[in-house]
């Protein structure tokens, strides 16, 4: 008996969606997860997978089938019937995409308000929220040395001083230079060459450039922010899980880009007080650590290049 076509492609369709959300949530392609938003970033992509999967399984689906029904028959040698367009399936096909595109976008820019990108003071759009007039207002306001001192602070392209803004458990100034990762932790006056962070905090990191324009990413945080000369940015979020995660340069920035990398050790509050009390604050924790990196990992850094780390940490 023949099972009418209308019940196969029910049943395909059936196929294909199952198929398409179990895929959705089991592809296996992210990292761990270890920041406060970062499930909202798998949701998206989560989404994104599914409808991606749902289309190929169609499309190649369709492929195979009309190649096989409509293959050539032995004893029949005309071609078939030209068919010059069809309204009604261009309309479909045309509209199918649009509305999935809409959707997605919509759903992405949701993600993207929920996650601070566009409120001032909050990770995300460093290049939405310019706030030097506002810097000026405040800067107005100040006593007149408080003003000059913001007067002469590089631009924040991310907020700066927003009542609305949250006031973070641990503020990390980050700078990117050619091509290293410097972090300085201004309460405890500690500077170093990876990020500690503990477990559970809400973190800002107040991200800038020395040279040329850099890229602080974490893929297991979700995050990625760039990082400007003279211009700060600022990343705010929570770490969910302990381990020790990979700081990438995701802006190509010279010919030791790929070697500009540094770890995120996110650890038990207690574990990270412990690791604050065993730094002191000395310029020279620095360059030596980075002396050894570069040894280790066999990169030839220019010895005028590790002199101009020495210099600048000196600075710091
Ligand atoms: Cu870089």
């Amino acid at each position: 008996m023949a099972i009418p076509s209308n019940i196969l492609t029910l049943l395909a369709g059936v196929a294909i969606t199952c198929l398409s959300l179990w895929y959705g949530q089991n592809h296996g392609l992210l990292p761990t997860a270890a920041a406060n938003d970062a499930p909202l970033v798998d949701g998206l992509f989560n989404t994104m997978m599914t409808i991606a999967t749902g289309l190929f399984l169609l499309v190649q689906g369709l492929i195979f089938v009309i190649l096989w029904r409509f293959r050539r028959q032995p004893n029949d040698a005309t071609d078939a019937a030209p068919v010059h367009g069809n309204l009604a399936l261009e309309i479909l096909w045309t509209g199918i995409p649009v509305v999935i595109v809409l959707g997605l976008s919509v759903y992405s820019f949701s993600v993207y308000t929920t996650m601070g990108g566009l409120s001032v003071g909050h990770g995300g759009g460093s290049h939405m929220a310019h706030a030097h007039p506002r810097d000026a207002a405040i800067a107005a306001e100040l006593p007149s040395s408080a003003a000059e001192e913001t007067a002469n602070m590089p631009r924040v392209s991310a907020g700066l001083g927003t009542p609305t803004a949250q006031q973070p458990d641990l503020t990390v100034n980050v700078k990117g230079l050619q091509f290293a990762w410097i972090f300085n932790y201004p309460d405890q006056n500690i500077i170093a060459g990876e990020l500690h962070l503990p477990l559970g905090k809400s973190v800002q990191l107040d991200i800038e450039a020395q040279d040329v324009i850099h890229a602080f990413w974490v893929p297991q945080f979700r995050l990625k922010q760039d990082a400007i000369p003279g211009e700060q940015t600022r990343l705010q979020f929570t770490p969910t899980q302990v381990g020790t995660f990979p700081i990438i340069c995701a802006e190509l920035c010279g010919s030791y880009h790929g070697a500009m990398r540094s770890q995120v050790i996110v650890e038990t509050p207690e574990n990270y007080d412990r690791w604050i009390q065993s730094q002191t604050a000395t310029a020279t924790v620095l360059p030596s650590r980075l002396e050894e990196a570069t040894a280790a990992l066999d990169l030839q850094v220019a010895p005028e290049h590790i002199h101009h780390l020495h210099q600048l940490a000196a600075s710091l």
